[in-house]
């Protein structure tokens, strides 16, 4: 069973431009994409809440957009890509501790794997809450997090929590989540395909449900067919895609029993250390970042994490390094009770002097 978390920043371009000025707050701000051709030619990219409450929506004419906010005090702006595209790679960047597999859909959506750090679906609340805290320490912006047991759930869960919303989906709960929500909530089903349905007196999920999957297939093709008759079940379950060569390994066991003692959790990850050597070995990597997760008893997530002077490879370095970020740790929060405790490497390199895979982001 797998828990997997989709993050997607709300109203980003929008948000990104209140976020450099404060006076916006509170106005209407749409961020647009000029054509050239005449002063208002060209298309809203991203609106903020309070122009939407107006009816202004992504993909409409300018012109139109300031046809709704006529008297309302609206902001209109031209899209600055460079600086959207530094905060994206901050956000991105900031949740890069959280899980060794993360997708990066587009500039302002990713799924993350968080079986591992999560540990099921109970911890899995308390990890969303911290993605959308370092997502707001990296960079001062909202995002919404949907966590399920697939990409497809957690999509949708992150898109009826917005804005700045946190929604868990067990895998139990799917049916009854699906059930009610309209067909076009499904991924990749737009208007033409929404139409189709409809016409076929489908109008909810529950209902797609029901649809002999072969009348789908004839209706839609092999393809869609399948995926309609998957998705409505929730069970249209791809892989996450990473976009990028590995940039960390980690590992995170349970204890086995709550500790607060260095000596006592870092008996526990001997294990998963030497694991992750044989990796890095296997893989022809060394790495130079290490850093110790820690997830208390009552599901907060802790990470510390240093660089060490040179690539390194040798288990006995890393578990030096883990023992002070352990102390460190365990010395910073009083009470800190551990549950379960990870290691994990990045700053990965290539052996034989080559350079880094990727332009490594700054941990915290
Ligand atoms: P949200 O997620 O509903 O709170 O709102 P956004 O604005 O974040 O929408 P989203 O996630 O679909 O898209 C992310 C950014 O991508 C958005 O801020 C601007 C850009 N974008 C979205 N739709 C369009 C479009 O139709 N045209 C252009 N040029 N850019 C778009
Ligand atoms: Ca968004
Ligand atoms: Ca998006």
């Amino acid at each position: 069973m797998r828990v997997i978390a989709c993050v997607d920043i709300d109203y980003f371009f929008a948000q990104a431009e209140e976020l450099r000025r404060p006076e916006l707050s509170g106005k209407p701000v749409v961020v647009c994409v000029y054509s050239g051709r005449d002063e208002l030619s060209g298309a809203v990219a991203s609106a903020n809440y309070v122009a939407r409450s107006f009816g202004v929506k992504a993909g409409m004419p300018i012109r139109e957009a300031v046809r709704k906010l006529r008297g309302k005090d609206a902001v209109l702006l031209p899209v600055d890509k460079q600086y959207y595209l530094e905060l994206s790679r901050r956000t991105f960047g900031s949740l890069e501790r959280f899980s060794s597999v993360m997708e990066v859909v587009s500039v302002d959506e990713a799924f993350l794997d968080l079986t591992e750090l999560a540990g099921g679906f109970e911890g899995a609340a308390a990890v969303g809450a911290e993605l959308k805290r370092a997502v707001r320490e990296s960079t001062g912006l909202r995002c919404s997090v949907g966590i399920g047991p697939n990409k497809l759930i957690a999509k949708v869960a992150c898109d009826r929590s917005k804005p700045d919303g946190l929604m868990v989906v067990r895998p139990e709960e799917v049916e009854l989540f699906l059930r009610d929500l309209s067909i076009t909530e499904l991924p990749f089903v737009g208007r033409k395909v929404g139409g189709r349905l409809r016409e076929m007196g489908v109008e909810r999920v529950g209902e797609l449900a029901k649809v002999d999957p072969q009348v789908l297939a004839e209706r839609f093709g092999r393809s869609l067919g399948t995926y309609l008759y998957l998705a409505s079940r929730g069970r249209y379950d791809e892989p996450l895609a990473p976009r990028t060569e590995r940039r960390q390994l980690s590992r995170i066991v349970t204890l086995k029993r709550d500790s607060s003692d260095v000596d006592e959790i870092l008996q526990q990850l001997l294990l998963p250390v030497e694991d992750l050597c044989s990796r890095l070995a296997g893989e022809g990597l060394a790495h130079r970042g290490v850093g110790a997760i820690g997830i208390s008893t009552d599901l907060k997530v802790y990470t510390r994490s240093l660089t060490l002077p040179r690539p390194n490879k040798d288990r006995e370095q890393i578990m030096r390094a883990l023992r002070s970020l352990l102390a460190e740790m365990l010395d910073e929060v009083p009470g800190l009770k551990l549950r379960r405790a990870g290691v994990r490497l990045h700053e990965l390199v290539r052996m034989g002097g080559q350079s880094a895979l990727t332009d490594f982001t700054e941990e915290p």
